[in-house]
């Protein structure tokens, strides 16, 4: 993934992966922890029988690749780290999976005297992948923050996606390959889906056509993956493909990569409109960490008790959505914003004990803000978000501190750098920060009503009004703020915001479809991706919410914990109504 200045991040935070959180309170039965490996026999390789079991990892120390170590031990092989340029020489196999800003990962490569063996093992024709950044270095040179020289193996330059014909950047999501004849380790490839998330990319041309196994549409085609000989690179995330990028990495590592298999059937030809699973999580009044799921954001039972509702264990859901076919699964602190998510709750471990078995993006959200503990200690948002990818997250969801960043943007007109949505934008890259909205719908009779934008409805209100402004709210809906929901888009869009995350309190747990109006109202005002979530009841709700709105993805969390809809019926369903969707 790319971001910029990650690598500041390790002056600045002062947890380590090396350093685990002593005051987390890990209970078996609390997490689900029981949950059993999706190891499948077809997946899983036994390292060779010469005991060549080792994977020699480059990773810089530059952000999250925990996916990847989960992965390749996943597939039965062992990891040794690249600590000296020896190690890249001595490499059987050299895995570079590129996290960070291209400027910063060169920094860290020409520091550690790293890209003089890293040419030379590539040069060797050595077994090589690399990920994402771990492509594009192979190029001349990149210019995201200012020109930078990669390796120069491969003739051409890495420049970010043109959004001037309104293309949404980052690219983010399941897109579909043009695999060239005899790719080798993506034979497996052809006509499936693969997960990409990226700003910047490699086109094909004259002079790297020799290299380029395959290219991808959006916008204008662009380089997906390089192959030559053993040197291998891609610009998707294998390690966030499912089964399908489980099997590249099988077989590169197999080195099975000079094979060619007959393609598999499939029929992926685009990007692909994303099913996401949403688990909304809690400590009950036992304690325990639950998911739960709650009517117009109530999550407690009508009941005498009026206990927590308690839908599930959040590993053991989140694995079985993964099996199910969820293209991402989201994990919502729900009571983030007045717990400290460093502190009590397991939010850290349920991501752990996840991203060993669940190979899509993982989102956490909840709380992610700075904070001062009981012993007075202070925690940047930078922090928080840090741990949170450290244990697996892919991203990052902000909700409360985003209003608040925005709200201030707007009176002041002045961008500090200062918000936690600033910060962890430019440390991880805007692809890593999803901003989750909160809007309760209040119905007017005419847009001059209030100042906020506002759209005709396509059902009038109680009153007979054709209009509806969407309210804000901060503290999982508890307090409404003076901004819109389209205001708020805007601003955090210019923030450094990759996505939104958009939820409706008058639609959530009603199941009677998506609040349309609003997310046809917010998809068309920003150029980033939009998550329609809220009131998902039946597959139609999905393929509606596709066909009258700009969203990229929906999502859903009661249908599925309720085990009402599956997801697979989800996607069948949208296959039917020509919807293209990830199988
Ligand atoms: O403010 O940064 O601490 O983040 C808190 C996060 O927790 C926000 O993303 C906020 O949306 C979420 N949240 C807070 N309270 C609740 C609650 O339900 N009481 N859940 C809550 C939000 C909305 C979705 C839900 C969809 C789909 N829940 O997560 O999954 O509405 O539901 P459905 O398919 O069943 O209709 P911060």
């Amino acid at each position: 993934m790319e971001a910029s200045s990650v690598f500041s991040l390790h002056s600045s935070v002062s947890f380590s992966s090396a350093q685990p959180l002593l005051f987390l309170r890990c209970r078996d039965g609390n997490l689900g922890l029981k949950f059993k490996p999706l190891r499948s026999r077809s997946l899983s390789v036994r390292a060779a029988s010469n005991g060549d079991s080792v994977v020699t990892l480059l990773d810089y120390g530059a952000g999250n690749v925990r996916s990847v170590r989960n992965a390749i031990r996943y597939l039965g092989f062992d990891i040794k780290d690249v600590q000296t340029p020896e190690d890249i020489l001595n490499a059987n196999r050299l895995i570079f999976p590129g996290v960070g800003a291209f400027a910063s990962m060169m920094d860290v490569l020409n520091g550690k005297g790293l890209t003089g063996a890293l040419q030379a093992y590539v040069k060797e024709d050595r077994p090589f992948l690399g990920i994402c950044l771990g492509l594009q270095l192979l190029f001349e040179h990149s210019t995201e923050n200012g020109q930078v020289n990669g390796l120069g193996v491969i003739p051409g330059v890495v420049d970010r996606f043109d959004s001037s014909n309104g293309l949404q950047v980052p690219h983010i999501g399941w897109n579909a390959l043009k695999v060239r004849e005899g790719s080798g380790i993506l034979d497996d490839v052809r006509n499936h889906h693969v997960y990409f998330v990226h700003s910047y990319r490699a086109v094909p041309s004259e002079d790297n056509k020799e290299w380029v196994s395959s290219t991808c549409s959006y916008g204008d085609d662009f380089i997906a993956s390089v192959g030559r000989g053993n040197v291998h690179a891609v610009q998707f995330h294998p390690e966030k493909s499912g089964d399908v990028g489980l099997s590249i990495l099988r077989r590169f590592l197999s080195s099975e990569s000079s094979v060619s298999k007959k393609p598999e059937e499939g029929k992926a030809s685009k990007l692909a409109k994303r099913v996401i699973a949403c688990l909304d999580v809690r400590a009950n009044d036992n304690g325990d960490l639950v998911v739960t799921k709650g009517d117009q954001y109530d999550v407690r039972e009508n009941t005498e008790e009026n206990e927590v509702r308690n839908l599930g264990k959040p590993v053991d859901l989140a694995g079985q959505y993964y099996k199910d076919g969820a293209d991402e699964v989201s994990f919502l602190n729900i009571t983030g914003f007045r717990d400290f998510p460093l502190g009590d709750l397991p939010m850290l471990q349920v991501l752990r004990y996840t991203s060993e078995n669940v190979f899509v993006p993982l989102t956490v959200g909840g709380g992610i803000r700075d904070f001062t503990d009981a012993n007075g200690r202070y925690y940047t948002s930078l922090e928080v978000a840090a741990e949170y990818f450290r244990s697996g997250a892919d991203k990052i969801s902000i909700g409360s501190d985003a209003v608040y960043a925005a709200e201030e943007y707007l009176r002041t007109g002045v961008k500090t750098g200062k918000s936690s949505l600033e910060q962890i934008s430019r440390v991880y890259g805007n692809q890593a920060v999803v901003v989750s909205i909160d809007p309760r719908r209040v119905y007017i009779h005419s847009p001059k009503d209030v100042k906020y934008r506002s759209t005709k409805v396509a059902k009038p209100g109680p009153k007979g009004e054709e209009y509806a402004w969407y309210e804000c709210t901060v503290k999982g809906g508890r307090e409404g703020r003076p901004i819109g929901a389209y205001e708020l888009a805007k601003a955090v869009e210019d923030l450094g915001a990759g996505e939104i995350l958009l939820n409706c309190i008058d639609c959530d747990g009603q199941g009677k479809g998506f609040d349309i109006d609003l997310i046809e109202l917010i998809s068309d005002a920003v150029s980033i991706p939009v998550i329609a979530s809220s009131g998902a009841g039946a597959p139609e709700h999905f393929s509606e919410v596709f066909r009258k709105t700009n969203a990229s993805a929906a999502l859903a969390a009661g249908i599925f914990h309720r085990k009402e809809v599956p997801i697979q019926s989800v996607k069948e369903h949208l296959l039917n109504e020509g919807i293209e969707v990830r199988v």
